[in-house]
């Protein structure tokens, strides 16, 4: 079955073959306009393990990667979550994500649909819309900014959110002052949740017990989770190392890349994550920092070195290195910094514009500084963490003035 905007029901057809075309849209005045199949389509029976979802995410080397999710997978994830996190038929979702991510489409939805429950969809992001909706809802979901948002949004204070019992936050991290402040305003603690494309759910501040700012709670029933330190040994408490998953939520591997997929996994079947985090002697768990070369900027990801890809081929451009920056907004912003060639001139606005129409805007730097080198190493490597501190003040300062 396929469904769509009424507008695009002449184009999707042709394409449908043999599904039905189900379309469903809203007019201007809230008006749901629907139509139904005129036969029930049959329902196409599927074993558990088999391939329920190919989900697109990127990667260090530049090149996307299908994560194939079974069903089995998407099952286990969310009765575990329905189960967690009390979902009912009561409940009324507001559901502010895209669904092209596991975010909006699955930890949101899937916790919705299983219960029965309500959703108001809304078109995208709008604080003031989501805060009126709050009288009547009982579940948000959203990425940091979206609370970063709601923070900055007068409409917050005073506000009545008695119907709502579930504020859950995830996909980068919640700084831990957003979640006081919130607090402060709405008598709410956000629950903190960790996880990835590839393996679903992770993690979660539990529901009844205390929801600790800057964590990401206890590994979900019937998930393992591990650290390995450096040297590669199982990791103490509280000692840092790369964050290992293995559970019925686990992806089956990239889709026509079994060399990657191989990479990424260890042997008794964990999933090397690529988080740095640590974990309490109770098993509690914080992530304290990325082994990936990762940039989360408004709860989606950007691979630096993809960025640099597109830069260093530029006119002028020597060579360019790509980093996160702490940002009130987005959580960290992409900033591009540039070391030119001997003699050339390239400038910050020539450089955003020659990126325009190659990176797709949520990729493309807030800012790029052109420079005469790139700090190095004795082994010749950039030094992205010297660089990091030398423009960590960047938004801080813009925001100020
Ligand atoms: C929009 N822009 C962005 C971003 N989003 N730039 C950088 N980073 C972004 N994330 C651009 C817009 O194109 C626009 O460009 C300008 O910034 C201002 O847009 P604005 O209107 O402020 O943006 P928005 O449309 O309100 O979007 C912000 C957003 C959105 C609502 C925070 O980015 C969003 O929905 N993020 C959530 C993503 C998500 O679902 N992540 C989960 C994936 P111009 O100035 O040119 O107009 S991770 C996941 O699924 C795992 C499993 C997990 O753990 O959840
Ligand atoms: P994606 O590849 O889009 O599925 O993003 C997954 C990544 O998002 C994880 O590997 C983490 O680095 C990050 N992430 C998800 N949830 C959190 C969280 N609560 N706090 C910090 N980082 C998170």
């Amino acid at each position: 079955m396929i469904v769509c905007r009424p507008e695009d029901e002449g184009s999707v057809r042709p394409l449908a073959g043999s599904a039905a075309v189900v379309t469903l849209g809203m007019q201007g005045d809230g008006t749901v306009l629907e139509s139904r199949p005129e036969a029930p389509a049959p329902v196409a029976v599927r074993g558990a393990d088999e391939l329920a979802a190919i989900l697109y995410t990127s990667g260090t080397t530049g090149r996307s990667k299908g994560a194939m999710l079974s069903h089995a997978n998407l099952l286990s994830n969310a009765l575990t979550l329905k189960d967690l996190w009390r979902w009912s038929a009561d409940d009324v979702l507001i559901h502010v994500l895209p669904i092209y991510h596991v975010h909006g489409l699955f930890v949101a939805l899937h916790g919705a649909l299983l219960a029965g429950a309500s959703v108001l969809f809304h078109r995208g992001f709008d604080p003031e819309a989501t805060i009126a909706d709050f009288a009547r809802a009982t579940v948000l979901m959203g990425v940091p900014t979206h609370y970063a948002r709601l923070l900055t949004s007068a409409g917050l204070i005073p506000v009545d959110c008695s119907p709502m019992r579930l504020f859950v936050s995830g996909s980068a991290p919640l700084l831990a002052e957003a979640h006081e402040r919130f607090f402060a305003r709405t008598g709410h603690r956000i629950l903190e949740r960790y996880g990835m494309t590839e393996t679903g759910m992770i993690t979660s501040n539990p529901y009844d017990g205390e929801r600790i700012a800057g964590t990401v709670g206890y590994p979900l029933p019937g998930v393992e989770v591990r650290i390995r330190d450096a040297g590669g040994s199982l990791a103490g408490s509280d000692e840092p190392g790369v964050l290992e998953v293995r559970g019925p939520n686990v992806f089956k591997g990239y889709w026509r890349n079994p060399e990657k997929t191989a990479e990424e996994f260890r042997n008794d079947g964990f999933f090397i994550t690529g988080d740095v985090a640590t974990q309490a002697d109770d098993g509690r768990v914080t992530l304290v920092g990325r082994a990936k070369d990762l940039i989360i900027c408004g709860g989606l990801n950007v691979y630096p070195k993809e960025i640099e890809e597109a830069i260093d081929p530029l006119p002028g451009v020597a060579e360019s290195a790509v980093i996160g920056v702490p940002h009130a907004d987005l959580g960290e912003a992409v900033v591009a910094v540039v070391a030119r060639q001997a003699g050339a001139q390239p400038s910050e606005p020539e450089i955003v514009a020659a990126l325009a129409d190659r990176l797709a805007r949520f990729k493309q730097p807030r800012r790029v500084i052109v420079v005469d080198e790139l700090p190095r190493n004795a082994m010749g490597k950039v030094q992205k963490a010297a660089l990091r501190a030398e423009h960590a003040g960047l938004f801080a300062a813009a925001e100020a003035n």
